[in-house]
């Protein structure tokens, strides 16, 4: 693995805006300005950036609920982002979908999903489309470790697996399915040793918090799904720093975890790989954070002066033509 100077700092960018897009969308929903369920991944960065960056930009993802750094590590426009989860006729989606359904079809995102697991089955429907058109493209399918107890998980490795189709599961495990810790649901110690149910490869990334490990073993993944050999499975241990969603106070988890977690902060390790490395000094990476947050800024001055959706737009984008 040799990255060069401006993808490490492209990756830091989008680990920026990841994390400060959703302290901001907290401060939103604090104030009323979202409509919807928001469900944030502060302390996830390094779990999805490190995966994205090691697909090509024509590359395929499906999303899951908690899916705003997928999102924006695809390469979204903030401010159509912004509008959509603000529910605003500017949105990406026209302000029909929010939060949990944001589709960037022109960055290669099929589109978020409020239903756990409904991922899967669609992500195996794009894999099969590159592999009989024969574009080279690979499907990245993101999710939690809840939807690992989904039937549509099994099923759809299964056939993955029969079909060999260019797809890589990618099981996010922060450790819980709302309330529920994933060990009281699981029976076994790994979600990625499920990948021998399916006789496809499993990779374990033990320390999500590191964006480089995770892009490591993502370089590897990436390599055996694009030589045609069939889906392969992939698990990163992570940590999500606030509740469920919006609506949850998180008392189901102790403070002295939340906080041994947050000591793990996959922005400032990254942030200090990057200053040791002499990649790039104090200063500049605090200029970039200033940078992100202007943006960001900028992208709710957007989404505020854009207008609602008229109550017409309702029966429109329902039909395929
Ligand atoms: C089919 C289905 N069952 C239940 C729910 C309610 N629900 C929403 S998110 C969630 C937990 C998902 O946990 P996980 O897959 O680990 O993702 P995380 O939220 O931890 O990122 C549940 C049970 C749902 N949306 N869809």
């Amino acid at each position: 693995m040799k990255l060069s100077k401006n993808r490490l700092l492209n990756m830091y960018e989008l680990m920026l805006d990841a994390r400060n897009f959703d302290l901001k969308v907290n401060q939103l929903v604090k104030r009323g300005m979202v409509p919807g369920m928001t469900h944030l991944s502060v302390g996830e960065e390094a779990a999805n950036i490190g995966a994205l960056a090691a697909l090509n930009p024509d590359d395929i993802i499906t999303s899951n609920h908690r899916g705003h750094a997928q999102v924006i590590g695809k390469g979204i426009d903030l401010n159509g982002m912004m509008a959509e989860i603000m529910g605003k006729a500017t949105g990406t989606c026209k302000g029909k979908g929010g939060s949990m359904h944001i589709a960037d079809l022109e960055n290669g995102n099929l589109g978020a999903n409020g239903i756990v697991g409904g991922g899967h089955g669609i992500a195996v429907g794009a894999a099969y489309t590159q592999k009989v058109k024969n574009t080279g493209k690979i499907v990245v399918c993101f999710f939690g470790d809840g939807a690992t107890n989904e039937g549509s998980f099994h099923e759809a490795l299964n056939l993955a697996s029969v079909w060999k189709v260019p797809v890589i599961f990618y099981s996010i495990n922060n450790g819980y399915g709302i309330s529920t810790s994933i060990n009281k649901v699981m029976n076994i110690e790994h979600i990625y040793e499920r990948a021998g149910s399916y006789g496809i490869p499993g990779y374990f990334i033990e320390d999500g918090n590191d964006v480089l490990a995770v892009y490591e073993t993502f370089e590897k993944a990436v390599k055996y799904v694009r030589e045609g050999k069939g889906p392969v499975l992939v698990e990163s241990i992570t940590y999500r720093w606030f509740g469920h969603s919006s609506s949850d106070p998180g008392k189901y988890r102790t403070k002295e975890e939340v906080d041994e977690w947050k000591k793990k902060d996959p922005n400032i390790k990254f942030k200090n790989y990057l200053i040791e490395n002499k990649i790039a000094t104090e200063e500049e990476l605090e200029k970039m954070d200033e940078i992100s947050k202007k943006k960001i800024e900028e992208s709710v001055e957007f989404a505020k002066n854009s207008p609602e959706p008229t109550i017409e737009s309702a029966y429109e984008d329902i039909f395929a033509d």
